[in-house]
């Protein structure tokens, strides 16, 4: 019997040796039959654990140490793929326990990842999230240029924009965003919300979006003042 805590450290030392389920040998040790994250989140869910600390703390953190694997070069970009594919996979398993059905929806948000930028997995948790929290969301994907997020505001008449950015390269396309949606007419309709590693609350002032979030918890927060009109 695992208790959460375990189950939770399990996900995330899994997340880290990119095993999607059983089958998967692992990047560091030989894992073969053990289970893998697949297994770990549905035992989990089974059992009760928060969703949030699923996301947060087993495969949020999980990248986490997988990033800073890359960093000191004890992991190359295969190894990153697998562990980001381990991930992938479990959001559609937990997708459907996040969306509760029936709400009124607090508002709309278009969410994409910018130009140039592959990174989706803190914006499809974001995403998940924000659908758990009764937000409508419209999610443009990744390598979104700054045009079509406009565009997808003004079709989808949306309260908010999310924008995703992770490597230093991109994030300038955020303001190219905030710019497009000021010459658009549109900036005063949507409160414009960034996040990403390399993102900060200065740089969010510096480029004329109302908010930065560190997380997907920060990002529902801000989201619900902003509805309830507090920010
Ligand atoms: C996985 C990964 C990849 C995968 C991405 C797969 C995928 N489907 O996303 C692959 C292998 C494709 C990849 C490629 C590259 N990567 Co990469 N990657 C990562 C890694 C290890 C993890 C990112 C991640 O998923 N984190 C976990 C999630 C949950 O966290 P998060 O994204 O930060 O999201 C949270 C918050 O930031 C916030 N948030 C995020 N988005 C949003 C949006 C909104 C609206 C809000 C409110 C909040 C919010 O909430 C999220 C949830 O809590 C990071 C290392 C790191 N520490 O970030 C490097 C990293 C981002 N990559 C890096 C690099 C250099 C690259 C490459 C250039 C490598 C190369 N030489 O080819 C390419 C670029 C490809 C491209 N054009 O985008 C560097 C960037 C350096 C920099 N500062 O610019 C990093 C930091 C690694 C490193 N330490 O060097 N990468």
């Amino acid at each position: 019997m695992s208790t959460n805590n375990e189950l939770i450290e399990a996900i995330r030392y899994n997340v880290i040796q990119g095993r999607r389920n059983k089958d998967d040998e692992g990047l560091e040790d030989e894992l073969t039959g053990r289970p893998g994250v697949e297994e770990l989140v549905r035992e989990a869910l089974d059992k009760g654990v928060p969703l949030q600390d699923i996301l947060l703390r087993g495969l949020s953190e999980g990248m986490q140490v997988v990033g800073e694997k890359f960093e000191r070069k004890e992991y190359f970009i295969p190894d990153m793929l697998a562990a980001a594919e381990a991930v992938g996979t479990v959001m559609d398993i937990l997708e459907p326990h996040l969306v509760k059905e029936g709400r009124q929806p607090r508002g709309k948000f278009v969410l994409a990842t910018v130009e140039n930028d592959q990174h989706d997995i803190g914006k499809n948790i974001v995403g998940i999230m924000l659908k758990g929290a009764g937000f409508q969301v419209v999610d443009l994907g990744i390598s979104v240029p700054s045009a079509t997020i406009v565009e997808a505001v003004r079709r989808e008449e949306a309260n908010f924009v999310g924008l995703s950015a992770l490597l230093d390269t991109t994030m300038r396309f955020m303001e190219k965003t905030v710019k497009g949606l000021e010459a658009a007419g549109l900036r005063d309709k949507v409160k414009v919300i960034i996040g990403g590693a390399p993102t900060s609350p200065e740089f969010a002032a510096k480029i004329g979006a109302d908010a930065h979030c560190r997380d997907a918890f920060a990002a529902v927060a801000t989201a619900e003042k902003m509805a309830a009109g507090s920010m």
